[in-house]
């Protein structure tokens, strides 16, 4: 396979003006005709040949202004469909044929269950029809779909319904024409016995907008929750961007065999019924937040990724940067902002920043890659919403707005780059971005060293930060980056008031205990004035970049910032600071020892835990994030090398600590927050059960008759899966021979109330998947018999595989190299199936340098066994062979 890279780009040869589609599906086989209105690119040479991108389908005819062509005619190869000789300005027909049946990739048509649908972003559309499948080729499309009307009543596509008729034999057919030209990978279809559920929109400007959202009738009523999301979000996007929405109607259909979470196709998005599908019974509260993030995210891209789409797939986090920045917003100003911040920090300093010290980091603008589907990333969506947030906090609200209008307005209709979308952040702004633009072409985590200073004589602290960035497969050395570093600094009794002085950089801001620092060199000093006391201070506050900060607190500093900061980010991070030393002091005994028993745990901890605890003033919600101890998969990420089992031991000591000196406090908080209301996903009611189930994840972890009752009372009485799932996990954790019992008791009633709900089973597989107890891989892999399992489903696949292998490092990183030898049989049988699956499952064995020789040894040999297996797909190929290098 050959990579493909960004500065080779160039303009297609031809347009596709119209494109003209008539489907007719058949058990058998499926029948395309695409009649496509082509036109020569003004710059393209004189007799430039038309190439177009196809494959994994039968080419019946092609025809140039309706004369077939002989085979000698053309050249056909497995990806492509080359015609030496067009006109300037032709028609060209091609008919293929397509077996969506048996189409296990779920990329271009296939099935699902009885439904046809589609997925073509980002190149699926080419298993369709032969086209010109690049974002920058945008098409007006007409689409006629022709089917057997008792099994397929419903027949979708983008755009507006146009047309509709009965045929011979039982069939109908519809035709549905887009008048807003989109590329090919925006393109959709949808066909089945599917029921709707209906709501209405108007638009600020007073349009009237359908709202559709069609699942199977068993799921009508799980609708409710995504419909006021969509509700929400468009009124958001009016009010916050001035998006209005441009069709008559916006539908939403939901397929339980998908392998994102999504796809914003033009007014038919297509989503995962886990992104979906909702209600109290069935569905936890995390569940029901990313509904709501998803159906904003998808709806959000209609500005941000079909009005103005991508030239290329270098681009992608154009679209995806700027609309999970969005999403998040979003989130943000429906429930907990700081929640909201903490969760999205956690997930970036865990998952993205290992990814950008590994083998696959690549820029928020790759270079190369050799299949896009690979590109996926938390770097593209997390960190490219991440360079977005900055520059709104660079520029502030109100020219990040004039900048975001400016770039609608100017590419409305058109396939632009990043570049184009900072150049209107200028022009809006009148700032130069040059420096800021390098977070977009270099990889790797920029880490700031930051050392503090006191005089007290002179009332002066003095901080010093340098900054450095690692190398990263990319490039070995790094310029500076320019860096928003907002801080505070925190006395005694709570925020100072900031004075900082004319420093090298000159261009802090000080206002209301918070200042932006902007960082653009090596090395800088900023030297605040009139501070009467010792401050502690809060730095990055509300992760004001994607970086890594080191700075020396001492325990009770960190003690200070999680009680007096006004910042609730860094408050939090005080406490994972905390957490991530005590449980250091831990690892460390561990390591020489071997054991744990008796060690005691630095009482500041418990302390502060104490406090939080009694405290009945402070926010739950921040109480429950602060509580929780740092996983282990940050853990492993902090670590060089990571070792296992003293992190999973030193962990759990901690957790054995806290759940036995705090055990009155546990059972307070876990009364005090059970509630009686009915089930409500708002912020207040989410905040309160997250409470309440750390509690009793600690209660349980004492082993007692008391505890293990709360478990079982709470898993059979909840009205709730948050609640019944969290008591689940209790039960499946617990060590004890009572607790075993209870938990295969717990197991097979769930299995018997639940296995007609898919979510329901695939939680139920996860957190069995997750189970820490010894003999893990033994669950899993008795698992994978289970009916309950499918490995052609990815959400099964990731329940299951991705769970164990992701978050059950004790049982997953063997010794004996078992587990790694699970996961490649695993990728080995989902290469065949579904490639871009199998790609994201081989994440953990890609992580191989972070372990001790041993495990390197035995990881690295499964890749290369992998790496030699016939018919690798290209997104295998990509993904182990850049980790073997
Ligand atoms: N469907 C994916 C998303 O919205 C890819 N565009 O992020
Ligand atoms: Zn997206």
């Amino acid at each position: 396979p050959r990579a493909i890279l960004l500065r080779d780009y160039r303009a297609p040869d031809y347009w596709i003006d119209k494109t003209d589609l008539h489907f007719s599906l058949a058990e058998e086989a499926t029948d395309v005709t695409a009649e496509l209105m082509l036109r020569r690119n003004a710059e393209a040479a004189a007799g430039a040949p038309l190439v177009l991108h196809g494959q994994d389908m039968e080419l019946i005819e092609v025809a140039v202004d309706g004369r077939p062509l002989a085979p000698r005619e053309y050249q056909l190869t497995d990806e492509l469909l080359t015609l030496p000789q067009v006109p300037a300005q032709f028609k060209l027909t091609c008919k293929t044929r397509l077996k969506p049946a048996q189409n296990t990739s779920l990329e271009g048509l296939y099935k699902s269950h009885s439904m046809y649908c589609t997925q073509c972003e980002a190149e699926g559309f080419r298993k369709i029809t032969y086209y010109l499948d690049r974002p920058d080729v945008m098409s007006e499309f007409t689409t006629t779909i022709d089917a057997d009307r008792s099994r397929y009543p419903v027949l979708l596509s983008n755009g507006n319904l146009v047309d509709r008729g009965e045929g011979d034999g039982g069939r109908h057919w519809v035709r549905w024409h887009d008048p807003f030209k989109k590329p090919a990978y925006l393109f959709a279809l949808v066909a089945g016995d599917l029921c709707a559920l209906d709501d209405t929109f108007t638009t600020r400007s007073g349009r009237e907008v359908t709202l559709r959202i069609f699942v199977e009738a068993k799921d009508l009523d799980k609708c409710d929750h995504a419909m006021a999301s969509l509700k929400n979000a468009m009124a958001w996007d009016e009010k916050v961007y001035g998006r209005e929405y441009d069709l008559d109607i916006f539908m939403i259909v939901a397929v339980d065999d998908f392998n994102m979470g999504a796809m914003e196709n033009k007014g038919l998005n297509i989503f995962n019924t886990s992104c979906v599908l909702a209600k109290p019974e069935t569905t936890t509260d995390a569940g029901f937040q990313r509904v709501e993030a998803v159906v904003a995210h998808e709806y959000f891209h209609n500005w941000s990724g079909n009005r103005v789409t991508c030239r290329d797939w270098f681009q992608l986090s154009l679209k995806e940067g700027f609309t999970v920045f969005r999403d998040a917003e979003f989130s943000a100003d429906m429930g907990s902002p700081t929640v909201k911040r903490v969760e999205d920090v956690s997930l970036l300093r865990t998952l993205q920043f290992a990814e950008d010290a590994g083998p696959m980091s690549h820029p928020v603008q790759p270079a190369s890659f050799i299949e896009i589907s690979n590109f996926y990333t938390l770097t593209i969506y997390e960190k490219g919403a991440e360079v977005v947030r900055m520059l709104r906090n660079l520029l502030g609200a109100a020219q990040f707005r004039r900048g975001s209008d400016l770039y609608f307005e100017r590419h409305d209709g058109q396939a632009v780059t990043i570049d184009d979308f900072v150049k209107a952040m200028e022009d809006a702004s009148g700032r130069d971005l040059g420096q800021f633009k390098r977070w977009y072409s270099q990889a790797g985590t920029p880490v700031l060293e930051v050392d503090g200073v006191y005089d007290a004589g002179r009332e002066e602290f003095t901080l010093t930060v340098s900054q450095s960035c690692p190398p990263t497969p990319d490039s070995e050395t790094k310029l500076a980056f320019h860096i928003p570093l907002a801080v505070g600094l925190v006395g005694e009794a709570g925020p100072l008031a900031l004075r900082l002085r004319g420093s090298d950089s000159g261009t802090g801001e000080a206002d209301q205990g918070s200042c932006v620092l902007e960082l653009t060199k090596p090395q800088q000093t900023f030297v605040f004035e009139g501070v009467a006391e010792k401050p502690v201070p809060s730095l990055l506050r509300g992760f004001s970049a994607p970086v890594k900060l080191h700075y020396d607190y001492s325990r009770d500093d960190l003690m200070r910032l999680m009680s007096r900061d006004s910042d609730g980010f860094c408050r939090w991070d005080a406490s994972q600071q905390l957490g991530v030393a005590v449980i250091g002091d831990l690892i460390d005994r561990y390591g020489k020892t071997g054991e744990l028993h008796r060690e005691p745990a630095d009482p500041r901890l418990l302390s502060a835990h104490r406090e939080l605890l009694d405290d009945d003033s402070l926010d739950r919600a921040m109480v429950a994030l602060m509580l929780r101890l740092p996983t282990e998969a940050y853990l492993s990420e902090l670590a060089d090398t990571v070792d296992v089992e003293a992190i999973h031991a030193a962990r759990q000591h901690l957790r054995k600590a806290l759940a036995l000196a705090l055990a009155e406090q546990w059972e307070r908080v876990y009364h005090g927050n059970c509630s009686d209301e009915a089930y409500r996903a708002d912020a207040g009611a989410i905040a309160r059960r997250s409470l309440k189930n750390t509690a009793l994840g600690y209660l349980a972890l004492r082993e007692d008759d008391n505890s293990l009752e709360l478990c079982r009372t709470q898993f059979e009485q909840a009205d709730n899966m948050t609640d019944v799932l969290a008591a689940l996990a209790c039960l499946v954790n617990g060590t004890s021979a009572a607790a075993t019992a209870a938990s295969t008791a717990a197991l097979a009633a769930f299995y018997q109330r639940w296995q007609h709900e898919p979510l329901v089973v695939n939680q139920w597989l996860s957190v069995q998947a997750g189970c820490v107890a010894p003999g893990g891989l033994a669950r899993v892999k008795a698992l994978l018999q289970h009916p309950g399992f499918d490995i052609k489903n990815p959400n099964k696949v990731r329940a299951l595989i991705g769970t164990f292998c992701n978050q059950n490092a004790i049982n997953f990183h063997l010794k004996s190299g078992a587990g790694y030898r699970f996961l490649a049989d695993q990728i080995i049988v989902l290469n065949r199936l579904n490639p871009q699956i199998a790609a994201r499952m081989t994440t953990p064995l890609t992580k191989w340098q972070k372990y001790d020789p041993q495990r390197q040894i035995l990881m690295k040999s499964e890749l290369e066994r992998i790496l030699i297996e016939p018919d690798l797909s290209k997104d295998v190929y990509e993904v182990v062979s850049k980790s073997l290098r």
